[in-house]
């Protein structure tokens, strides 16, 4: 285990890094920083529940109860170019494009809306069983979480499950996982209630490493208590990397760096 062989203020720091909401864990996985390159309006309005970025806009799902929709915007001023609401009786969640389409699910309802990504008009629906949290997508398959710390691949045609994994960093399950992100090959989860995002191995969902976040937005920013990370988005053609959070004022394009360098301002390599 990497962590016997630190020192003890060594092994202290270690440890509390690890923690991350109730997923309170000895990581064994390493810890990276951050450096913000840029940042853009976000609306304070937008209770983010999914977010992504491709060829242009940026989408978003936006929850609360009365307030969910499904957003297009323009991601270097945060304005919305359309937008679909959502019956009041849902709570929008995870959202992700496939093809000319948008899916879109829900909390609790157990339905996943599925629009044209152009028009957003009502192309179908499915249903599910469980939660819905966060999703994202490979090139052949959908990704969803639950708050658990299980991830379900998804066949986009049925939404059928194919498979799932399990988070762990070493033997500590890694739950709460909310938000996701494909990333080069990895998925990217943040950690409901915490400023933690995963890099998780597809293969078998060992956490590769980790994002320390915190920081990102001063405190006197957030709204409430439930005003936390939840929003990553990749520009995979410009290799950007974006978070945001529920009712964040602003959305960050971050780069990941050693945290020796987020502490002293060099951004190394
Ligand atoms: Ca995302």
């Amino acid at each position: 285990m990497r962590s016997a062989h630190l020192p003890k203020t060594k092994l202290f720091l270690w440890i509390s890094l690890a923690c991350a909401g109730s997923a309170c864990a000895v990581a064994s996985a390493p810890v990276d920083g951050y450096r913000v390159v840029a940042s853009f309006p976000h609306s304070s309005e937008r209770y983010t529940e999914g977010f992504f970025y491709v060829a242009g806009p940026c989408y978003e799902g936006t929850g609360l109860k009365g307030h969910p929709a499904g957003l297009v915007g323009q991601p270097e001023t945060g304005k919305v170019l359309q937008r679909r609401d959502l019956p009041g009786e849902y709570f929008g969640e995870g959202i992700i494009d496939w093809g000319p389409n948008l899916y879109e699910w829900t909390w609790q309802s157990h339905v996943c809306f599925v629009y044209d990504r152009f028009s957003l008009r009502l192309i179908r629906q499915f249903a599910y069983t469980g939660e819905g949290w966060g999703m994202t997508r490979t090139a052949k398959e959908i990704i969803t979480s639950d708050g658990t710390d299980t991830l379900r691949f998804r066949n986009p045609e049925s939404f059928e499950e194919t498979r799932h994994i399990e988070v762990h960093d070493g033997a500590q399950k890694i739950d709460q996982l909310n938000e996701l992100e494909w990333v080069k090959g990895e998925i990217y989860a943040n950690v409901w209630h915490s400023d933690k995002i995963a890099r998780i191995s597809p293969r078998d969902g060992h956490v590769i490493g980790w994002i320390d976040l915190a920081g990102i937005l001063p405190e006197e920013q957030k709204i409430n208590a439930e005003s936390v990370l939840n929003g990553i988005a990749y520009d995979a053609k410009r290799d950007r990397l974006f978070v945001t959070g529920k009712q964040w004022p602003r959305v960050f394009e971050i780069r990941i760096v050693p945290r020796a360098a987020a502490r002293t301002g060099k951004t190394g390599h």
